[in-house]
């Protein structure tokens, strides 16, 4: 199937899929309610503790549960996927006084109509759509998150990330065309300026990715569970309007990675939609990330067939679809 391409130059915008959500009520550790000092001490003490430690977000089904607050520097997401779909969540820095309200009123229904376009066969229609998008998305920063995760499966990553706002989200698709994030997959949540005491993963095994060479792996993949280090060397906008990143996938004898590859790009109407490719377990991996930046993820690899694998059109034209197999 051809890929529907889009006038990169018009767009510097590193697309996330900002859909409508509906409201959700999520703990507020600072509930107002508890008025005495020691009740406020404790609340501070969770929240000191919570934001020190592997910061843990759930989905139990189209939702995300984790914490609102985190601390700066390196933050080790766990990701636990305890529902029946393939999920992942891309986190997104917002520009100066924006936030998941901006991205709901302006940006959400911009996707919505665009990709329904798509979903219809109005490829032109759905481009114009694009346009709409405010200025301001182009300054939004996408600062990694993990990979495609399957179905009871916990996937990890860990990024550095600066103080601010940042909102995050799924934009898998339902079988009908919908995204994840129009029915609560998307979510915040605020990075402050006080430190974690994380240290930046080592012993791992290195994975360059650059427009022009694709993945470069410099260790040998073996059994075990292995820490992965993606180093952005560049980023680029391809036709899907993201940047490369790099998923894990486990493949069964039953997988075909031309499918795969087809799915791998959103704006393909059969493309991100779940059930996801027969044959195939997501792994995990991480969300794209500026040049200059890098990502950690770990995962367990047993004996069998595996891919690195971006989530871009035609990932094996460009490099960026590495099979392998463990022993
Ligand atoms: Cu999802």
């Amino acid at each position: 199937m051809k890929n529907y391409l889009f006038c990169l130059k018009c767009s510097q915008a590193k697309i996330g899929l900002l859909l409508f959500i509906f409201s959700s009520c999520l703990s507020d550790k600072k509930d107002k309610t508890s008025t005495t000092t020691s009740a406020e001490e404790v609340s501070k003490t969770e929240i000191k503790s919570e934001i020190n430690q592997k910061v843990t977000i759930t989905t139990n089904a189209m939702d995300f549960n984790g914490p609102r607050e985190l601390n700066s520097g390196w933050n080790t997401f766990e990701y636990k996927n305890k529902s029946s779909d393939v999920h992942f969540f891309v986190i997104e820095k917002m520009p100066d006084n924006k936030t998941i309200e901006n991205s709901k009123k302006e940006v959400v229904p911009v996707f919505q109509e665009g990709m329904d376009f798509f979903n219809d066969g109005k490829i032109q229609e759905g481009i114009d759509a694009f346009g709409k998008l405010p200025e301001w998305y182009s300054e939004v920063v996408f600062m990694g998150g993990p990979g495609l995760t399957s179905p009871g499966k916990t996937s990890t990553n860990t990024v550095y990330l600066e103080p601010g706002y940042y909102v995050y989200e799924c934009y898998v698709k339902m079988p009908n065309g919908q995204f994840h994030s129009t029915v609560g997959m998307i979510d915040f949540f605020e990075v402050k300026s006080s430190k974690t005491n994380i240290e930046e993963p080592k012993n791992t095994i290195d994975l360059v990715i650059s427009s022009e060479n694709g993945f470069t792996i410099k260790d040998s993949l073996s059994k075990g569970i292995q820490n992965f280090k993606v180093i952005f060397k560049e980023q680029q906008t391809y036709e899907n309007f993201l940047g490369h990143d790099v998923h894990l996938v486990q493949l069964d004898e039953s997988a075909n990675l031309e499918k795969l590859e087809e799915w791998m790009n959103w704006t393909n109407p059969e493309g991100f939609i779940t059930p996801s490719p027969e044959g195939v377990t997501f792994l995990g991996g991480t969300q794209e990330m500026p040049a200059g930046e890098t990502s950690y993820f770990s995962a367990e690899l047993k004996p069998g067939d595996y891919a690195f694998i971006a989530e871009i059109p035609n990932s094996s034209e460009k490099g960026m679809l590495h099979q392998f197999r463990i022993e």
